[in-house]
């Protein structure tokens, strides 16, 4: 899944994807490079200093993006975005994914719009809201919450009427979690998997990356690549990415060894 923030402050490529043409640019780029979904974001979700953007900024950013796509792309959009009015003009516009990093709690038009859409749904794991979250990083026991969190809210879901086929569950890297607790999470990847629902994980560049990498960007974009290849060998089903090209090598790499059967 490669990453398009139309935004001026994501922490990673904030800015430079606000002019819509540069921004349909960039999507056709990464699906040349390998990407099988592009995910679209038009509100800022970075660890510190999130400013919350209201329904309308985000459509200003994305639609424009959108309709500049409108039947170029041969691989699915997704919609990153905790509000249904923002999903719904990126579903008119065919997004097939709505990625919502509340898990369908921000906004109570988001369940039903994606139950009655029959859309995909990713659910991904957070405490508070982009602009608070690193308050509530306190865990007892990280993997046990966050499983039990994302258990709970694909239940949530299905009660709503979305299709579990469609719901792909997310431990939200970064969200509301110290490197400590992303790094725990990272290491307890095939318990996630056991959930039953695909898994996503968004590690592209974080804070925890950071740490083992420091702020050259090659040595970052290494790392990323390394918790890849890492969590596709764990069994995870997509990786979010800022860097298409070095993420298709590490996810081809770790599933060319994967299969332990013994043959060759
Ligand atoms: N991370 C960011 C934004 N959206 N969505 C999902 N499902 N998972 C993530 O880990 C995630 C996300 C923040 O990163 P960015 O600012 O580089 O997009």
């Amino acid at each position: 899944m490669g990453v398009l923030n139309v935004t001026p402050d994501s922490f990673s490529d904030g800015g430079r994807y606000l002019d819509p043409q540069r921004a349909a640019e960039h999507a056709l780029e990464m699906e040349a490079a390998g990407a099988a979904i592009i995910d679209i974001g038009g509100e800022s979700t970075r660890p510190h200093g999130a400013r919350e953007v209201a329904a309308e900024i985000e459509i200003e950013r994305v639609a424009p993006v959108l309709k500049r796509l409108g039947g170029r792309l041969r691989v699915p959009i997704s919609i990153d975005t905790r509000k249904a009015a923002v999903a719904r003009v990126a579903l008119d516009a065919g997004a097939a994914i709505v990625n919502d990093v509340s898990a369908l709690e921000a906004d109570p038009a988001m369940a039903p719009l994606v139950a009655t859409r029959k859309c995909a749904v990713v659910l991904m794991h957070m405490r508070g809201g982009p602009a608070d979250h690193m308050k509530f990083a306190h865990y007892r026991d990280v993997v046990g919450e966050v499983e039990a969190r994302l258990a709970a809210r694909a239940r949530a879901a299905i009660g709503a009427g979305v299709t579990a086929s469609r719901i792909i569950l997310d431990p939200g890297l970064g969200f509301a979690k110290r490197p400590r607790h992303s790094l725990a999470l990272l290491g307890a990847l095939p318990r996630l998997c056991a959930l039953g629902y695909p898994i996503l994980v968004g590690a592209s560049r974080k804070g925890f990356v950071r740490v083992a990498a420091g702020r050259d960007p090659a040595a970052l974009e290494s790392a990323t690549a390394a918790v890849n290849a890492i969590a596709i060998a764990a069994g995870v089903a997509i990786v979010r990415v800022h860097d298409v090209s070095s993420a298709v090598a590490a996810v081809k790499m770790a599933a060319a060894i994967k299969p332990a059967n013994g043959g060759g």
